[in-house]
């Protein structure tokens, strides 16, 4: 970047700052990951000059012989790695894909039902601030009191109650797999398109870590830069019968000009996704899931639901006596970089939380395993239990001594 530093130094200074937090710190946020070199040159390409509205071969500029193959290959990997009717990859990102489809089948003031926030939903899954709560009349479902898990003979419940006219199934923060056959019977029941935000869970989709919702969804959305390890974008995946409303609802319908740049990366991610060594890791993630999880529950700390099947685990801090706030300022002067979260039933709000959410797909892209899961567990223990300036130091030390023998980009 010496031209950057030449031109804008400021800029390249905080780039090159981010690029130090990035590779000293212990990321352990679940929805965050580290690209391969691949996706950061084609996202920091040429292609970022080039409009190109419209879709392959249909576009409304001149010039986009070049983007039209990146965008047609972006496509035909996607189809081919979750088996696929209908791809598009135009989505800016995971919002805007969940809004595509909400557009695609949807009329305002329909009803749909979706997990509850504090159970792990999304903001674009009927929260009142959203435009999803503001268009759509949200029937919330939430989680087994007791098991904290899913209770599918609720959600049917629930559903044969309010006749939706879509189910949302996926989430931002919970633990445990998702039966999307479950949904599919449940939405046959009462007449509702069934449609699954799989942002978090792609890549282990990708993998076969995680049953895929494919094959039982009209509409599936998700991010490219989680678990699939791709660069920050979004894409749908639908049924043949509704592509061209779908394109349509994309682009004129919410967007302009799509991000050719990142279609790019988002075609070399998925390129990634479908080799061994992708699959690998993301079996190697959901065993550093339940590594790291495991080792804290044995040192005292309560996971939402008992324990995880996926990338991500809660913790339930109340015992501790800290809140999910505290936790996460906590960790984060020890170099350990967690969000708070409400776990079911919070009593706490949503900026204060009981929980911290803790997700292993950017320390496994890094290379760690179950040993280092360990380690990591007893950074977290003493970073919540210990105070003073000299012992978080120690701490903070010792995460950048092992973060050290994992180069992000070696
Ligand atoms: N904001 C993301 C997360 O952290 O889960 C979801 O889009």
């Amino acid at each position: 970047m010496s031209y950057l530093e030449k031109i804008d130094p400021r800029i390249y200074k905080i780039i090159k700052a981010e690029g130090l937090r990035q590779e000293e710190n212990l990321e352990l946020i679940a929805s965050e990951n580290f690209t391969s070199r691949g996706v950061l040159e084609a996202q920091g390409s040429v292609l970022t000059n080039k409009y190109a509205e419209g879709y392959p071969q249909h576009r409304w500029y001149g010039g986009c012989v070049n983007v039209d193959e990146a965008e047609h290959l972006a496509i035909e990997r996607a189809r081919e790695l979750f088996k696929a009717e209908h791809v598009n990859v135009q989505a800016h990102s995971g919002s805007q894909a969940n809004m595509a489809v909400y557009f695609t089948c949807l009329n305002v003031g329909d009803t749909i039902m979706a997990l509850d926030l504090a159970c792990g939903g999304h903001l674009t899954h009927g929260h009142p601030h959203n435009f999803s709560g503001k268009l759509y009349k949200v029937v919330s479902y939430g989680v087994d009191p007791k098991s904290e898990q899913l209770d599918y003979d609720k959600i049917l419940t629930l559903a044969k109650e309010c006749h939706p006219r879509l189910i949302l199934a996926g989430a931002s923060a919970y633990p445990r797999i998702i039966d999307f056959k479950k949904f599919r019977a449940i939405c046959d029941k009462v007449g509702a398109y069934l449609f699954v935000d799989m942002a978090h869970i792609a890549g282990l989709v990708a993998a076969g870590v995680h049953p895929s919702p494919v094959p039982y969804a009209e509409f599936v959305s998700s991010t490219t830069h989680k678990t699939l390890r791709g660069p920050r974008g979004g894409f749908v995946l639908c049924k043949k019968e509704f592509s061209r409303k779908l394109d349509l609802e994309i682009f004129p319908g919410i967007q302009g000009g799509p991000l050719m740049h990142t279609i790019a990366a988002k075609a070399v991610a998925f390129k990634e996704a479908s080799s061994a060594k992708f699959k690998k890791d993301q079996k190697q993630t959901v065993r550093n899931a339940q590594a790291l999880c495991s080792a804290l529950v044995k040192k005292g700390y309560r996971a939402v639901s008992g324990g995880t099947d996926n990338h991500l685990f809660l913790l339930d801090l109340t015992l501790k006596g800290v809140s999910g706030k505290e936790a996460q300022e906590k960790l984060d002067q020890a170099g350990i970089t967690v969000n708070k979260n409400l776990i079911p039933f919070d009593p706490k709000s949503p900026a204060l939380a009981s929980g911290i959410r803790i997700g292993t797909p950017a320390v496994t892209t890094r290379g760690m395993k179950e040993n280092q899961m360990r380690l990591i567990a007893d950074f977290i223990d003493r970073g919540l239990t210990t105070s003073g300036e000299r012992k978080i130091s120690e701490i903070k030390k010792e995460v950048k001594a092992l973060t050290k023998k994992f180069p992000l980009y070696p």
